[in-house]
């Protein structure tokens, strides 16, 4: 990839938002009911269905991360719960445990007791993961502070290993896309394998390294469980790292959680192949809200400002 710094920093958080967007109107869908309703994911993501695009709690997430980020410069647990308060929209999809807790932080409750205690062993949920991006991008050349940063980012909502190490795991995927000029599949794969520690995520590789390029990834899943998600959106990204419609597409034609899916890779192939590689389309389509594309793009400037004054 001969994209710039900047360039892969917007790529990454719009890549994000757009992918959200493209695939929220399928979310809960099988992978037959969205081929035969709607046609094949690339079909999906170059012909979105609908006038406008909107985005969901993953997107929302991902600003609340990386305000906190930009006028922190690293995480804080109780200014990221205000920053995801500040924004939290009831209407964009969360998951049951995040509304759980942001509703409790609204209200002044205690928000970290119904964090360690709304699933057995807290939530292992992609939802820590699906917003982790700006860890990836302002930390990328640290590799543990990606680990323990995005750690951080995921404990106020997600207390399971299996979720916080989905955010890491990805976060650790996006540092490494924003500085390579070329990915190779296997080598990408293994570097990931080295880092995790969880039994769940060890496998998940592992089935991804014996899969072939292009062979089906149903096996993987893509739920809304971290250790079903995260391994997934990476395949996506590392089989098709420049092609973004192909990659999104794939994510949202394995059906189900097909805006976090389609999210965790499009914010991926834009970590790598820059801002340049979203099609043009689906970005005119997406919502003119106040935090729309031009306020992500803001934020990615920011970070880069950031990232540039460490
Ligand atoms: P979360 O923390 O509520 O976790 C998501 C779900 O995972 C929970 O509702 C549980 O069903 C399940 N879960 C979590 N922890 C455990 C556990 N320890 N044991 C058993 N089950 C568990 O939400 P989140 O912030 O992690 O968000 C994840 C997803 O929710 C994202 O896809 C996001 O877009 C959102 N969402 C999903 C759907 C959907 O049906 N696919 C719909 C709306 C919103
Ligand atoms: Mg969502
Ligand atoms: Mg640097
Ligand atoms: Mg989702």
């Amino acid at each position: 990839s001969i994209a710039s710094l900047p360039e892969r920093f917007h790529g990454c958080l719009i890549g994000l938002a757009v992918a959200d967007a493209l695939g929220a109107p399928y979310e809960g869908l099988t992978s037959d009911d969205i081929f035969y309703r709607f046609g094949a994911g690339t079909h999906v993501v170059t012909n979105p269905d609908g006038d406008t695009l909107y985005y969901t709690d993953d997107t929302e997430m991902m600003i609340g991360l990386a305000e906190t980020l930009v006028s922190e410069g690293h995480v804080d647990g109780e200014k990221l719960i205000a920053a995801f308060v500040a924004n939290y929209h009831p209407d964009r999809g969360y998951g049951r445990g995040a509304r759980q807790i942001l509703e409790t932080a609204a209200t002044g409750g205690d928000w970290r007791e119904v964090a360690r205690t709304i699933f057995p062993g807290g939530s292992l949920g992609n939802g820590a993961a699906m917003r982790v991006a700006p860890v990836g991008l302002l930390f990328h050349d640290s590799p543990e502070q990606v680990w323990e940063q995005a750690k951080q980012s995921a404990l106020p909502t997600h207390q399971h290993p299996v979720g916080i190490e989905g955010a890491q795991l990805l976060a650790h995927a996006v540092s490494l896309a924003v500085q390579l000029s070329e990915i190779q599949r296997k080598h990408f794969l293994t570097a990931l394998l080295d880092r995790v520690e969880t039994e769940s995520f060890q496998w998940a590789i592992r089935s991804a390294l014996k899969i072939k390029r292009g062979d089906s990834i149903s096996g993987l899943g893509s739920t809304l469980h971290a250790d079903r998600s995260v391994v997934t959106a990476i395949v996506c990204f590392v089989d098709s790292p420049d092609d973004y419609a192909f990659a999104v597409g794939r994510a949202i034609s394995l059906g189900d959680d097909t805006d976090t899916v389609a999210a965790m890779a499009g914010c991926l192939v834009g970590a790598f192949a820059g801002i340049q590689a979203i099609p043009a389309k689906a970005v005119e389509q997406f919502e003119r809200s106040r935090k729309g594309i031009a306020y992500i793009r803001e934020l990615a400037n920011r970070l880069v400002i950031r990232h540039t004054n460490r």
